[in-house]
C-alpha cells in the first residue's frame, strides 16, 4: 500500500495541553488519527512520527527515500529557522505538504516566513487540526492525480 509519512516538529506533542485558543485541543493522538482516516480514505497507509529534535526529522525524511510515496509536515517553529529541514526535503525530492494549524500569517511577523512553502508540493495553513485531513487528500493527488478524480 501507498504510504504517508507523517512528521511533527518540536512541541506539537504538547498540542491539546496547552494555548487551546491558538491550537485548539485536540491532541496529537487525535491528529494522527485523524490523518490515518483521511489517508486510508485516499488509499494510502501512514507512518507517523513527532520530533523535538531537527536531526530525528531529517534523519526519518532521509529514510523516507524508498518506504514513503510522500510526507506531510508540521515542522512547528523549524518552519521559520531551518535550512536543513528545507534542504533535506528538496534532496529527497519526495512530494510533500507543509501544514500549520494556526495562520501563522495573522501572528508574530516572525512566522511569517517560511523556508519549506516555495518548494512545498501543498500548503494548508490556519484551518486547525482538519487542515491535516486536507493537507493529506491534495497531497494523494499530487502523488496518485487519477486516483483522486471526481
Ligand atoms: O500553527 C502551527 O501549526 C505551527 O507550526 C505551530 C508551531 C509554531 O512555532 C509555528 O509558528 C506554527 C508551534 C507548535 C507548538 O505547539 C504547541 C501546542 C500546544 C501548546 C504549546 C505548543
Amino acid at each position: 500500500m501507498p504510504t504517508l509519512l507523517l512528521l511533527n516538529g518540536p512541541n506539537l506533542n504538547l498540542l491539546g495541553t496547552r494555548e487551546p485558543e491558538v491550537y485548539g485541543t485536540e491532541t496529537l493522538a487525535d491528529v494522527v488519527a485523524l490523518v490515518e482516516r483521511a489517508a486510508s480514505d485516499a488509499g494510502f497507509g501512514v507512518a507517523a512520527l513527532q520530533s523535538n529534535h531537527e536531526g530525528v526529522l531529517i534523519d526519518a525524511i532521509h529514510d523516507a527515500r524508498g518506504t514513503a510515496d510522500g510526507i506531510v509536515i508540521n515542522p512547528g517553529g523549524l518552519t521559520h529557522t531551518s535550512v536543513a529541514l528545507r534542504d533535506a526535503l528538496t534532496g529527497v525530492g519526495l512530494p510533500f505538504a507543509e501544514v500549520h494549524i494556526s495562520d501563522v500569517h495573522a501572528r508574530e511577523e516572525f512566522r511569517h516566513h517560511s523556508f519549506l512553502s516555495d518548494v512545498a508540493d501543498v500548503v494548508v495553513v490556519g484551518e486547525g487540526v482538519g487542515g491535516y485531513a486536507r493537507a493529506v487528500r491534495e497531497l494523494a493527488g499530487v502523488i496518485a492525480p487519477s486516483s483522486s478524480r471526481g
